[in-house]
């Protein structure tokens, strides 16, 4: 690979065997051309942030070793969600089969239409900083500063390990 970037994916799903679906997913991910795993968080599960008139959620995140322009690694993700049978709904945060978010690129900032780095929330949501956390301890979250500081602030909100 050429100047491989190192990108970190969170995984998220509530719905139709949602701890198959995240395996299917991490499987897809390592087969892009261009991507390449390099490491993989343990499986957790946590109440719905959002509506809560809907299934628990399991979620992991991934790191990756990519030499994928941001905006294509997106796409990629886009694609494999659509062909686990996620279905776009009008209601914000409602259930989905899988959700793949880009967490983090490299040390970019990336504020595009499409596409914002970090990921909107991260510093807030306790099912990305915790497995985020057990995978690169050691980051800084660019312009938000070092994942322990970030976890030091954020409550478990009931988040789980599965494995
Ligand atoms: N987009 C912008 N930046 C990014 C990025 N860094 N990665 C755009 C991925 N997508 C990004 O996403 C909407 C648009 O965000 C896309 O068109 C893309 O261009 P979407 O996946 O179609 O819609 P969404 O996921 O419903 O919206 P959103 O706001 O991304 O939802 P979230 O924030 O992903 O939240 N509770 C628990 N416990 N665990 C969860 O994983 N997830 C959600 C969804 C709600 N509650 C949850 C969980
Ligand atoms: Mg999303």
């Amino acid at each position: 690979m050429k100047n491989p970037v190192t990108a970190y994916i969170g995984l998220g799903s509530n719905l139709a065997n949602p701890a198959e679906q995240i395996k299917a997913a991490r499987a897809a991910i390592a087969d892009i051309a261009g991507v390449q795993e390099l490491a993989f968080s343990s499986v957790y599960r946590s109440p719905p942030m959002g509506p809560q008139d809907q299934p628990d959620y399991v979620n992991a995140v991934m790191a990756i070793a990519t030499e994928l322009p941001p905006i294509d690694l997106l796409r990629c993700l886009q694609q494999i969600e659509n062909e686990q049978g996620r279905v776009r709904k009008a209601e914000r945060w409602g259930a989905r089969t899988l959700d793949l978010d880009v967490l983090i690129y490299g040390g970019q900032e990336i504020n595009l239409p499409d596409l914002i780095v970090p990921h909107t929330g991260l510093a807030e949501r306790a099912f990305v900083l915790y497995p985020l956390f057990e995978i690169a301890p050691q980051l800084i979250v660019p312009g938000k500063g070092a994942i322990a500081a970030l976890l030091a602030d954020c409550p478990r909100n009931g988040l789980e390990r599965l494995n």
